[in-house]
């Protein structure tokens, strides 16, 4: 397995294997064997542009041996980051052909993050797009190249400028040595515990497991049409099921640039949709908008909501509103998905956040000291399984801490189980703002606040909102002279920091209540400032 990851013991390989959770197949296979099944079925919709099943693994077969001409070797890393179109697939597939590992940045990504995932990943090249949404891209790898040295290679879909086009980079596809599938494939991002996002090794074996099995549980088969409204680059929409999951039963994807509801209802009638994915805000919106949408959206079958917490009230509006069915996941980039079975009563699609995927993941909840609570009882999720991670990519010290010494995963979430084994999400013990499902690791953000000169000290609180779930607040300590919500972000936007992760609320306090230990009382602070 590659430098700096943790693999399985030998008897949970042996497990895994037997079991049929790990086949034995990467997934540039995966999809190579779908493009001989069905080679003229439709496997990707993007705009204008619609590829075959042969088509996507023709244009993945010609990049691969073009960057092979370019120097990329297997395991070397690479820096990918995609909005959702369709070299996001082309490119990933050769990545994975080759056995070089993406290392997938979400499109809002800024210098901050992108900086130290390419340090962490000492990813050789990075990939991008020249403009998205009004975003301009080749600045920031102008940025980016001058300070990480291993950066080599910058490659552009559409206008490259000094760098190289994507489009350039192709040649005739050729015999390559097919990655071992259990080797990592793809290196994800965590939500982020402490500090800054930490990387995930996914293998083949695990990862087409996961979308393998979740495509099944979420009723996938050929003539799915799946909507990937939230960016492919997380691992919702990716694999579970999302995009992969999609594949492996020879569905069609569509792409939407962005989730807003008037460019996704359209592509939901144009395309005849029957699937797609969202987190609870965009549900909210989806749902406004429907009452006075009139495009036709009779083809959606389900909605998958995840990422954060669905309330019941808003679950209970889907079907009058989208004319769906609701399915809940609750997942993590570290491995397990739990999704609340097609065929369950309404109270538990629309109160839990369902039953893991496979009987093989071991689901722990402990107290404080480890110990399993009891039945029903509330407590931190442990889990150990088949496409469960074993530690983060080049983490030895942060690894001591997100597993146990028998290799599971902590998973920092607050839940408790049922009798039938349906899991509900009650909160979590990681220092992790859940922005309706984006995630803001505190730490990362107070770090960066406490180099602002005017900042004594900051400790950075979620407060409960209606749309979002959670909002942020910095709570600072100020050197005499006065801060302001627009200078702070405008500071942290100069800084790299990608706008979701930037301060929703700022409040100028004297001092922070602390708990008997002396640390700052977060709860206490929340409670101070929401009082305000
Ligand atoms: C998904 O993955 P990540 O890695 O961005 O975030 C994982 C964390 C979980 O540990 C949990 O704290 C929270 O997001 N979460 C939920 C949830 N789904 C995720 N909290 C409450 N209810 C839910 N339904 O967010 C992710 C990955 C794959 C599929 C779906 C979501």
């Amino acid at each position: 397995m590659l430098d700096g990851c943790t693999d399985w013991p030998d008897d949970f390989i042996r497990r895994y294997r037997e079991q049929g959770y790990w086949q034995g197949v990467s997934l540039g296979q995966l999809l190579r064997e779908q493009a001989q099944r069905t080679p003229h079925k439709e496997a990707l919709v993007d705009g204008t542009r619609r590829w075959s099943y042969a088509e996507l693994d023709q244009q993945a077969d010609r990049l691969a041996a073009g960057l092979a001409d370019r120097g990329l070797r297997a395991s070397q890393r690479v820096l990918v980051q995609l909005p959702n179109i369709a070299e996001f697939f082309s490119l990933t597939f050769a990545l994975l052909r080759l056995g070089v590992i993406p290392v997938f940045a979400l499109p809002a990504h800024r210098e901050h993050e992108l900086a130290h995932l390419a340090h962490l990943s000492q990813a050789v090249a990075y990939v991008i797009v020249d403009q998205h949404l009004g975003f301009d891209y080749r600045p920031l790898a102008r940025t980016l190249r001058k300070q990480v040295p291993s950066l080599q290679q910058v490659w552009v879909v559409g206008m490259a400028e000094e760098f190289v086009a994507l489009a350039q980079c192709v040649a005739n596809p050729r015999e390559l040595p097919a990655p071992d599938s259990r080797e990592v494939a793809v290196l994800l991002l965590s939500g982020g515990t402490t500090g800054l996002p930490k990387l995930i090794p996914r293998t083949h074996d695990d990862f087409a497991c996961n979308a393998r099995l979740a495509a099944r549980a979420c009723g996938f088969d050929g003539d799915t049409r799946y909507l990937a409204a939230l960016p492919v680059a997380h691992n919702f929409p990716l694999a579970s099921p999302g995009a992969l999951g999609v594949f492996s039963v020879g569905a069609t994807l569509v792409l939407a640039p962005e989730p807003s509801p008037d460019t996704a209802f359209e592509l939901i009638e144009r395309e005849r949709i029957t699937h797609t994915a969202l987190i609870p805000p965009l549900v909210l919106l989806w749902l406004e908008v429907a009452q006075w949408s009139d495009n036709d959206l009779t083809s959606l079958q389900w909605l998958q909501v995840g990422g954060a917490r669905l309330k019941a009230e808003i679950a209970a509006r889907i079907r009058p509103a989208l004319g769906c069915g609701l399915q809940q996941v609750y997942g993590m980039a570290e491995g397990l998905l739990c999704f609340t079975p097609l065929d369950d009563p309404q109270e538990r699609v629309f109160d839990t956040q369902g039953l893991p995927l496979t009987v093989a993941d071991e689901i722990r909840i402990v107290d404080t000291d480890d110990v399993p609570v009891a039945p029903g009882a509330v407590g931190e999720l442990l889990v150990r399984g088949p496409y469960t991670i074993r530690g983060y990519y080049n983490a030895g010290e942060q690894n001591q801490r997100a597993f146990t010494a028998d290799g599971f995963y902590r998973s920092g979430d607050l839940v408790r189980r049922l009798p039938e084994g349906h899991l509900i999400v009650e909160g979590r013990t990681k220092d992790v703002i859940n922005r309706g499902g984006e995630k803001i690791p505190v730490e990362e953000i107070e770090n960066l606040l406490l180099g602002h000169p005017l900042i004594r000290d900051v400790a950075l609180v979620a407060l409960a909102d209606e749309l979002l779930g959670e909002r942020s607040c910095a709570c600072v300590l100020a050197h005499g002279a006065c801060v302001d919500l627009a200078s702070i972000n405008a500071w942290l936007r100069d800084h790299g920091l990608a706008a979701y992760k930037l301060p929703d609320r700022l409040q100028v306090l004297r001092e922070f209540p602390l708990t008997h230990l002396g640390k700052v009382n977060r709860k206490a602070l929340a409670e101070q400032v929401l009082a305000l």
